[in-house]
């Protein structure tokens, strides 16, 4: 059974943007400013030897600041998570390759039901200036090995760009912040860019409502990526045949949808009964329609 959180009517959902950032300061400079105002905006620091934190803070005096615990964009996403106090997170890259118009369409596929709003770079009013062919095609292949072998429906596993329902989090079974770092120097299964694929095949597993939500990755501004498409894309393959061996059997996705209602009547939120498997939906770039205010930068969406 699968669930849909709906808060009732007359409340307006709690937004946080979680910002992962590793010696970002010439983008953050540029990019937080143009971020809609909303309950609050996690920087999550990942070590950097430039000006991220001090031209944060500057740019954006309220940014609450996050130090990661270990290294990677996964441990970064997991410690901002942890910090989240809104109803709904949004992942928002640093480096200017997400574009803050389409905040509002990831808000309201949540409002209208979803559990998860998934970005996609590669459904229609989708697209990316900034993926090379090579990186495409490993992405389509990684992409198409985890629908055949964990029976998704994906369109683009690894990007970056995604909101959710911030009470999915705990179900998520992300490592933890105080975990400690290897002995080895090596980074956890978790803690690096494989992190979205971790967090798409678990919330499938879980039976929860992603709806994918048309997206234009544009370049990063200043600077050079932090991926290594080679070793990153066998981490993602690793973690991809790992997480079939984890899924959770019929029983356990049972349970933990019994925990979910018992959680959210607890919370006063309502809940909806849908599909039992993953259903993904695809939300067209022409729809929903949001008014010319929504798509405005600055608008405030929480
Ligand atoms: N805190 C933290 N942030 C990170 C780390 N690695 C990457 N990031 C951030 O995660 C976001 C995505 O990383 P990128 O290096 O842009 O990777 P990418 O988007 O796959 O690569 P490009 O498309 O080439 O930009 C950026 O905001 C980075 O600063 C990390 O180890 N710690
Ligand atoms: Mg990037």
């Amino acid at each position: 059974m699968n669930q849909s959180f709906s808060t009732p009517e007359n409340v307006k959902p709690r937004i946080t943007i979680v910002v992962p950032a590793r010696n970002e300061a010439r983008n953050l400079e540029i990019v937080l400013p143009m971020l809609p105002p909303v309950h609050e905006v996690i920087l999550v620091d990942g070590h950097s030897v430039d000006d991220t934190v001090e031209t944060a803070v500057r740019v954006m005096p309220d940014i609450k600041v996050v130090h990661q615990t270990r290294k990677g964009k996964g441990n970064a996403l997991a410690c901002g998570f942890e910090a989240a106090t809104g109803d709904i997170i949004v992942m928002f890259d640093a480096d200017g390759s997400a574009d803050p118009a389409e905040i509002p369409r990831f808000v309201e596929a949540l409002t209208d039901g979803a559990d998860v709003a998934k970005g996609s770079r590669f459904v229609r009013g989708g697209g990316s200036e900034d993926i090379t062919r090579f990186r495409a095609l490993g992405n389509w292949g990684l992409n198409a090995l985890t629908n055949l072998l964990l029976g998704t429906k994906y369109t683009d596993l690894c990007y970056g760009y995604n909101a959710f329902w911030t009470r999915i989090v705990p179900s998520l079974d992300l490592l933890p912040s105080d975990l400690p770092a290897r002995a080895d120097g090596q980074m956890h299964n978790g803690d690096g860019f494989e992190i979205e694929t971790i967090l798409n095949t678990r919330i499938a597993a879980l039976g929860y409502d992603i709806v994918e939500v048309p997206s234009v990755e544009k370049l990063r501004i200043h600077g050079v990526s932090n991926l290594n498409a080679i070793s990153d894309g066998f981490r993602v393959l690793r973690v991809i045949l790992a997480e079939r061996r984890r899924r959770p059997s019929a029983a356990e996705r049972l349970r933990a949808s019994i925990r979910r209602s018992a959680e959210l009547s607890e919370a006063g939120l309502t809940t909806t009964t849908a599909t039992a498997t993953p259903v993904l939906a695809s939300v067209s770039s022409t729809g929903p329609e949001l008014s010319d205010d929504a798509r405005g930068a600055r608008q405030d969406v929480a």
